[in-house]
């Protein structure tokens, strides 16, 4: 019985601790995980994108509501672009796989932005969300720009 209750305490500390990756059991997993988390991202920043750029009237409410969405979901993505997911249904650059480091520093650099960009949206000024809007938008794309084919 104690040696039954020390596995299950070990398997429960191994699931714990275990990383991010472990989560997806095939590539394709992984690879749908993240193109989903970056469209849902996409959709809401799309959303404060119309009203910094005078496309949609300005609702401080809504921006506020859809930056906090897009802060949230831009932790999910990097975790997802697992080793062996650089095959497969995705436009994803093998650059990723091969310079990890400065993958992991646009990804940062983008969660930094959202985060700013949250903060502004919560000011429920135009000009403050204006003024995060567009380098939150420059980390999207300095990243597509560097690992996403065409
Ligand atoms: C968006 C979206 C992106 C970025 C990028 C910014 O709304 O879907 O990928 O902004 O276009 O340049």
């Amino acid at each position: 019985m104690k040696t039954f209750a020390s596995f299950v305490l070990a398997a429960a500390a191994i699931t714990l601790s275990a990383p991010a990756a472990a989560q997806f059991a095939k590539p394709e997993d992984a690879i749908k995980y993240r193109k989903a988390s970056l469209t849902v991202m996409a959709a809401h920043f799309s959303r404060i994108g119309a009203m910094a750029n005078g496309r949609a009237p300005f609702d401080a409410k809504l921006a506020a509501e859809n930056a906090d969405i897009v802060a949230a979901m831009s932790k999910l993505p990097w975790a997802a672009f697992t080793e062996g997911s650089e095959a497969g249904d995705t436009k994803a650059k093998p650059e990723i796989w091969k310079e990890p480091a400065k993958f992991k520093a646009g990804a940062d650099k983008l969660q930094a932005e959202a985060t700013k960009l949250a903060v502004a949206a919560k000011t429920g000024n135009l000009d403050n969300l204006k003024a995060a809007f567009g380098p939150a938008a420059e980390t999207c794309k300095a990243c597509h720009d560097a690992y996403r084919n065409k």
